[in-house]
């Protein structure tokens, strides 16, 4: 299978360089796994942006407040729910940040845990405790009387700036009449009726987000059971569920990218998500990847977290990182109740920003590092002959050792976004660059070191 699949490669390449003159030769690509053709812009996209807004943000106390709390249906959605009016949220200033930032898509809660809908679904039994009020932005909050819609809105920033758009769906649903709060799952299922019937107003529901947003991605959550067995009302969503959503998916659209969420630890969905880790060099997935990471702590506002931000430093190194394992990264912004974004997390995009800018050329469309093992230093990345050195540690003596890519000659060794060429030495398998004794970017300086 695979020598044949090597010769329709071939077969491909050869037609392809003989209508154009300028196709590059094919590279060895270090992660083992071919990417599928509606996955291509999102793998070498390698950045995104994620965002949890919902009725937590208003309470501001972390997107898992009503579980970690126990706070009743009732009281979450009389006196947190009703209470969330984001007028200020503005689509353009988070997109901008988003694109200056160097992200190339963005994945927002369309519906998180707590189950506030943050579309005006239509679908029946998405109510209140009283079975009277739609349990949404527009039908449930006094955001409902703006007439507005925040979704499209982000949607429509994006699409002007050229970022693509996602949409996160949480599979357990704290406030649906179906569930209660606890048990394995976070949520427990009142009968199994209840469950058939929360399922298939679920897909309904992510029929409405296809047809009304038409995500590029639907990243699921919410999907703890790991079970393979009969459903039961502790365990109720399972392996069976995932791979029928999954289907479903396809079957609204089939380009759409899909996270293993469906039902993870089966090897389903389109890609694999780790949650704010980064897989072992030896450990990486032998098919797509993406990390989520958050800035600080919690996912959804968290108003005692707010001076407790993860370094920038520790944020570009997690990027470079994760591409030279060949993933891509996608970190989160939780804005406050208002809709405002919040000061840290402008702080920490307007740094990726600065970084960007300079760097960028060793994320996007970069294959995983050509070396087994990382340096102590940092770590690699690479595009067709160029290999990037990401040097978080800078070495005081004003030498940098690095490996020697496939034992070929360099043309060149730069400090990105500088011109001027830096000296170095080939021994062996090893390149000792001069470099200057400050780190040109402190928290990690890229060097282009351009092979022949
Ligand atoms: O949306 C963000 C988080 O709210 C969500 N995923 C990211 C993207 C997240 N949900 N849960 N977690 C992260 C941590 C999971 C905890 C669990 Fe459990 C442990 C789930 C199952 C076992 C807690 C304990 C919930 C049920 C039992």
């Amino acid at each position: 299978m695979k020598t044949i699949m090597k010769k329709l490669v071939m077969v491909i390449l050869v037609a392809a360089t003989a209508v154009t003159s300028v196709i590059e030769m094919p590279v060895q690509n270090a992660s083992a796994y071919s990417v599928p053709a509606n996955m291509k812009w999102w793998s070498n996209a390698k950045f995104g942006m994620f965002i949890h807004f919902g009725a937590y943000s208003y309470y501001g106390q972390g997107e898992w407040a009503m579980s970690e709390q126990k706070i009743s249906k009732q009281k979450y959605q009389t006196e947190i729910a009703a209470k969330f009016n984001p007028t200020s949220f503005d689509a353009a200033e988070i997109v901008k940040y988003a694109k200056n930032a160097g992200m190339k898509y963005i994945v927002v809660t369309a519906k998180h845990h707590e189950g506030l809908a943050m579309w005006d679904t239509k679908i029946e039994s998405f109510k209140d405790y009283t079975g009277t009020k739609t349990f949404s932005l527009q039908g449930y909050t006094p955001f409902g009387a703006t007439g507005r819609d925040v979704l499209q809105e982000l949607k429509d920033a994006c699409k002007k700036a050229g970022l693509r758009f996602g949409l996160y769906y949480s599979i357990v649903d704290w406030n649906h009449s179906s569930q209660e709060l606890g048990g394995s799952l976070s949520s427990t299922m009142l009968s199994m009726d209840a469950r058939a019937k929360y399922i298939t107003d679920m897909k309904a529901q992510i029929k409405e987000l296809v047809d009304l947003y038409d995500p590029a991605v639907m990243w699921f959550d919410g999907d703890w059971s790991y079970s393979d067995k009969e459903p039961t009302l502790e365990k109720w969503w399972t392996k069976a569920d995932g791979e029928e959503l999954y289907q479903y998916m396809k079957s609204l659209n089939p380009d759409i990218i899909v996270n293993e969420r469906v039902c993870r630890g089966f090897g389903l969905g389109d890609f694999e998500c780790p949650e704010r880790s980064i897989p072992d060099k030896g450990a990486v997935p032998d098919r797509p990847w993406e990390t989520c990471q958050s800035m600080n702590d919690a996912w959804g506002y968290k108003e005692s977290l707010e001076k407790a931000y993860l370094p920038l430093s520790f944020i570009i190194g997690d990027l470079a990182m994760v591409a030279s394992e060949g993933g891509n990264y996608l970190l989160n912004i939780g804005p406050k109740g208002n809709g405002k974004m919040t000061a840290g997390s402008k702080k920490i995009l307007n740094g990726m920003a600065d970084w960007m800018k300079k760097n960028s050329a060793s994320i996007y469309g970069v294959s995983a590092s050509p070396f087994k093992k990382d340096p102590a230093w940092g770590t690699y990345t690479r595009k067709n002959k160029t290999v990037y050195a990401h040097v978080c540690k800078w070495p005081k003596k004003g030498e940098l050792v690095m490996k020697r890519y496939q034992k070929k000659k360099i043309q060149k060794i730069t400090v990105m976004g500088k011109s001027k060429k830096l000296k170095y030495k080939i021994q062996g398998n090893k390149v000792t660059v001069t470099v200057p004794k400050k780190a040109p970017d402190k928290n990690d300086t890229v060097l282009a070191v351009k092979y022949k």
